[in-house]
């Protein structure tokens, strides 16, 4: 019979090599359009910590913007630290978190001292000792296994040189330079702690890489946040110092083999809502070199975009009503009749509570709303004093394609109108 604990050493030693899981951008307590998402957080967690055990994870990596803002909810804190009670409590060896740009470091890092006990680690900022940054993983029998390059979100503050112009291109180019030279100080030292041994060395950054791909109003939101971009050619994350840099601050998915964004657990906004959401599983061969695995985390909520005519929302919202799927959706109304769309939607929803249009646009209306008079008046030759209210209206009417058949009902409500203006 085989003495479990000596086979089990012999594995640590000998077969067994970490496995980590790579996350990020939770944004606990995040809203969308008033409502709270703390339902899919919770589905997420508790499909997260099956996921640890089932691939036997050895450390868990989040990359920043644990929480949406700085002051979290109490319901945003107790389900962030139930969950790591609970890690605690798993096979998951080790748990290293990160502040992003959403993040408060000072809140993150709070309950870092007693987190420690529990191998949970917390770096929130930066500081003057740059081994404070770097925490070397130990396996069960006490021999390192990972190296992790733990630099948070790096602010202005943080790394930018004091005495830099005050034009803003050289401030973002100081920020730059700044944040190379710290990251260079960091892998000096973890190639220092690492010497000739072959343990896996890990980074991880809450920036923005120019080479990442991202999508649509993501990448406008991120602009907001940071507008410094940090381009890969520059050799910012050096093959021979880093085995694998866990990435976040994008919510989609990208970067290579080596260098990666995890993207967010659940779509944050309606321009994620085709978005498919994983979490990265790191292994290294004999060589330091990674192996990834994109794990695919299912969807809790369906977040869904329709955009068209009257006909072709009709007909999507009855696909959802039968596919008996819970989702939100976001409705944009293009359609040329001027219509209450509104008014259909929630008829059409009424008795479907697991299908809620968050949101709802009518853009035919806001286009009739916005139209420009001085372009119709322009495009007829005359000035705004040689026509009458009603011949504007019925260019607006002409210039926004409303059919003939709607025409004539818009302007008798508009004769309504104007006569209790003149008569008022
Ligand atoms: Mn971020």
């Amino acid at each position: 019979m085989i003495n479990t604990k000596i086979s089990r050493k012999f594995f640590d030693q000998v077969v067994l090599k970490i496995k980590i899981l790579h996350t990020s951008d939770w944004h606990i307590g995040r809203k969308l359009h008033e409502r709270d998402r703390y339902d899919e957080m919770q589905k997420f967690f508790s499909w997260l910590e099956l996921e640890l055990e089932r691939e036997n994870i050895n450390a868990l990596i989040i990359s920043g913007d644990i929480f949406d803002n700085t002051t979290p909810s109490n319901q945003a804190r107790e389900i962030y630290y139930s969950f790591l009670a609970r890690v605690a409590k798993s096979s998951c060896r080790h748990v290293i978190i990160i502040a992003g740009n959403h993040d408060s470091a000072n809140f993150l890092e709070a309950p870092a001292k007693t987190l420690e006990l529990l191998d949970i680690h917390v770096i929130g900022q930066i500081t003057d000792n740059i081994d404070d940054e770097i925490i070397t993983l130990e396996d069960s029998n006490g021999n390192p296994e990972l190296i992790v390059c733990a630099v948070p979100f790096l602010r202005d503050r943080d790394v930018r040189t004091a005495n830099s112009e005050n034009n803003l291109d050289s401030r973002q180019q100081d920020l730059i330079n700044g944040i190379h030279a710290h990251y260079q100080k960091v892998f000096e030292r973890s190639a220092e702690i690492r010497g000739d041994s072959k343990i896996p060395v890990v980074a991880t950054g809450h920036l923005f890489i120019e080479e990442a791909k991202a999508e649509g109003e993501e990448h406008r939101e991120l602009y907001l946040g940071t507008i410094i971009k940090i381009s890969l050619k520059s050799g910012i994350f050096p093959a021979k110092l880093v085995d694998y840099v866990a990435l976040g601050h994008l919510h989609s998915k990208s970067g290579s083999q080596r260098v990666r964004y995890s993207g967010s657990p659940i779509p944050m906004t309606f321009s994620e809502a085709s978005h498919k959401k994983y979490v990265e599983i790191v292994e290294f061969d004999e060589n330091c070199k990674p192996k990834i695995q994109d794990v695919q985390i299912p969807t809790f909520r369906k977040l869904a975009r329709i955009k068209g005519d009257w006909q072709m929302i009709d007909s999507r919202i009855s696909e959802y009503v039968k596919s008996g799927e819970a989702a939100w959706l976001e409705i944009t109304y293009t359609g040329q009749e001027l219509l209450d769309i509104r008014e259909r939607i929630e008829k059409k929803l009424k008795f479907f509570p697991e299908l809620e249009a968050l949101t709802i646009y009518n853009e035919t209306r806001e286009k009739l709303n916005s139209a420009d008079p001085d372009d119709v008046i322009i495009q007829n030759g005359k000035t705004l004093d040689e026509i009458l209210p009603e011949e504007i209206f019925k260019l607006k009417l002409k210039a926004n394609k409303i059919p003939d058949e709607q025409q004539d009902a818009f302007m008798s409500m508009y004769r309504e109108i104007l006569d209790e203006i003149q008569h008022a």
